[in-house]
């Protein structure tokens, strides 16, 4: 048996990278098996990023190899939502990852706060390190843009302001994501795929595209793929996400993850207040006074509403 990651999945279709790939392009073409050993019942059961254990066989009239993924390895971490038919599934867009890069634009389309904290949560839930990139600064870049993203700086958070097709800010990129594994995420016509290829430009041959090496990889927006840049980060790309029902969060504990909160909480008048409805509520006063976004608390109702109890 074969011990490879998962580079690329297409519905049912999976791309392994073995792990002892002395020549650094095999890729094995993989299905699941039948019958598979993991603990990942409720959610995808495979997922990019996944360790995965594969039965090889040699391919009918070919040179090329085939596999069946027989074992999933444990997960050290994942990233997911809930998933948009099944409302009660997890929907995992990427394992073991250290890095989640969020990714929006200035316009066309123009980013939406409550999709970045949405994903921010999703980040902290799962002990992942995010960062904001805010795309096409050439179309604009003003102080009222920085002053909003402001809020997340001061929040902690890195904030990259660049411009793809310029070629402008993505040394920062560079640095944030050499040397981990990072996912990216952002609607579709953000500019994941121009940021891509600007990064790998410079030495695109090098660039590890893994769907081109097989007759199935053709480029199709449900493939989410991990490419390898040859300044050392790995980069999953994801097929631009509109819609991002949140996974694993408890509605009563949303409010931990607004960390802006944390200051006027605890003068709240009741201990298990929710910050929505109840009287004497520090946080919805300092909102009122304009000491919380405005923005951020409107999106923690959002967030707020969109949980079952
Ligand atoms: N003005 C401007 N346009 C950009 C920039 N980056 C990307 N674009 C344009 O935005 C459009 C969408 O870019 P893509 O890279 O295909 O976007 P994507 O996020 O990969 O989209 P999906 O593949 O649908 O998820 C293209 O027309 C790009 O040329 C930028 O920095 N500035
Ligand atoms: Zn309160």
């Amino acid at each position: 048996m074969e011990e490879g990651i998962v580079v690329q999945s297409i519905g049912k279709d999976f791309l392994v990278k073995p792990t002892n790939d002395k020549s650094g392009n095999q890729i094995i073409e993989c299905v699941t098996a039948g019958k598979i050993i993991s603990e990942n019942e409720n959610s995808s059961m495979v997922a990019v990023g996944d360790i995965v254990g594969v039965l090889v066989s040699k391919k009918k009239n070919t040179e090329s190899a085939e596999g069946k993924i027989v074992i999933v390895h444990p997960r050290m971490n994942c990233f997911s939502r809930k998933t948009v038919y099944q409302q009660s599934r997890e929907d995992i867009l990427a394992a073991n990852i250290n890095k989640v890069l969020i990714f929006a634009a200035t316009a066309d389309p123009v980013y939406n706060r409550r999709f970045i904290d949405r994903l921010l949560l999703t980040s902290e839930l799962n002990l992942i390190e995010p960062a904001i990139c805010i795309n096409k600064i050439d179309l604009i870049f003003n102080k009222e843009l920085q002053e909003e993203f402001n809020v997340y700086k001061k929040l902690g958070i890195n904030v990259f302001f660049i411009s793809a097709l310029k070629e402008k800010g993505l040394e920062q990129i560079k640095d944030f994501i050499k040397d981990s594994i990072t996912l990216l995420c952002g609607a579709s016509g953000t500019g994941k795929s121009t940021l891509i290829n600007k990064l790998a430009g410079r030495e695109i041959q090098k660039v590890t595209d893994i769907s081109s090496k097989t007759s199935k990889g053709k480029h199709t927006t449900s493939a989410t793929r991990m490419l390898e840049f040859e300044f050392g980060g790995k980069l999953i790309d994801t097929p631009g996400l509109r819609e991002f029902a949140l996974w694993g969060l408890i509605k009563s504990e949303i409010a931990l993850y607004f960390h802006e909160f944390d200051l006027f909480s605890q003068q709240c008048r009741y201990s298990t207040c929710t910050h929505t409805h109840e009287p004497d509520c520090a946080v919805k006063k300092a909102y009122e006074d304009e000491m919380i976004d405005a923005q951020r608390y409107e999106s923690y109702l959002n967030i707020f509403d969109s949980l079952d109890e």
